[in-house]
């Protein structure tokens, strides 16, 4: 009797033990919390990409802190601040800007927290800040598109091209890069014309006013719009055509992003161009803030695949964007 009451109580502390086994395994508190301060909500790319890290967080389990900056570097600032308090596993951030991170950073390190830059770079004087950059060649963007703009002025057999740009947030990564890129490749090219580049800082409100402003400075002498993002495009093209010119056609147009509204306008012929920079990125975060918790190594810089939808393919095959 006593006997197999013992083995009873040893089946008993053995089921006990392999429990807490599996709860050693899993604790309750190791879903790694991912704090991430977006920029704001200023164009279709911006909603895909908060939507994307939404979905992905969920996707792979793990608790997402997600603040909206409204635009604002501070926002940003106390943002990432409240995470260090929270004592997160993992920082991410889009930098609205390049500049004025280094304090705030120097007290993620100090705390021992990892920080992924998602979409945009940092410039700070001391290097290793940051673990990984997870976001899009724009230099590379900018180059596709001038790439296209001097096959386009081939084909059309001009001479010469006056080009206005509205660029995106003056000193952010993308607007700076992409900037790069398409000047560094019309470089030399004696056709290319630059007028005027006017900060229209991602919005579509600003497009508008910017298109405006070129409109009433240089008329119908423009050739050519190169927009930083399609929120401003699709501002800058209705005073277009209230000037009585026909976008697409009178003008040639570039974007950049490939939201669905953009493409749709593609499709109508009044988009020339549109260089592909996709927001989802989510997936790439995520498992890099997995390594990083695991104290694995993780890549510097990752950038997605990216393509240029054009008036020179078939436009009706486009599969729908997502954003
Ligand atoms: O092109 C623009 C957005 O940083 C890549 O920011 C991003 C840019 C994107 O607001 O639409």
């Amino acid at each position: 009797m006593r006997k197999r009451l013992l083995c009873a109580l040893c089946v008993l502390l053995l089921v006990m033990l392999s429990g807490c086994g599996r709860e050693k395994e899993e604790p309750a508190d190791s879903k790694l919390v991912l704090g991430f301060s977006q920029i704001g909500s200023e164009s279709a790319w911006r909603i895909g990409n908060t939507k994307d890290i939404e979905e992905q967080a969920g996707a792979y389990g793990i608790g997402l802190m997600l603040e909206n900056a409204n635009q604002k570097k501070e926002n940003q600032i106390a943002a990432i601040r409240r995470f260090i308090a929270y004592k997160v596993d993992v920082i991410a951030f889009s930098p609205v800007v390049e500049d004025g991170w280094e304090n705030v950073l120097k007290e993620a390190r100090d705390a021992g927290i990892p920080v992924i830059l998602v979409d945009r770079d940092i410039s700070t004087k001391e290097e290793g800040l940051t673990t990984c950059l997870i976001g899009a060649d724009f230099y590379k963007e900018g180059v596709m598109a001038a790439e296209y703009l001097i096959r386009k002025v081939d084909k059309l057999g001009l001479t010469r091209v006056n080009i206005v740009e509205i660029t995106g947030t003056k000193d952010s990564t993308p607007m700076l890069q992409r900037q790069a890129g398409f000047m560094a490749t019309i470089a030399g090219d004696e056709r290319m014309n630059v007028l005027e580049s006017v900060d229209g800082d991602f919005l579509k409100s600003r497009g508008e006013e910017c298109m405006r402003y070129f409109l009433d400075k240089y008329g119908d002498t423009i050739d050519v719009v190169f927009s930083h993002n399609d929120e401003m495009t699709i501002g800058a093209l209705p005073e277009i055509e209230k000037a009585g010119l026909a976008p697409g056609k009178d003008l040639i147009i570039i974007s950049i992003d490939g939201g669905q509204e953009a493409i749709n306008v593609l499709k109508e012929g009044k988009i020339n161009c549109v260089v592909e920079c996709t927001p989802k990125l989510g997936k790439a975060l995520m498992e890099t803030a997995l390594r990083l918790k695991n104290g694995e190594g993780v890549e510097t810089v990752i950038h997605p695949e990216e393509q240029v939808f054009s008036d020179e393919m078939d436009v009706s095959t486009i599969a729908p964007r997502g954003y």
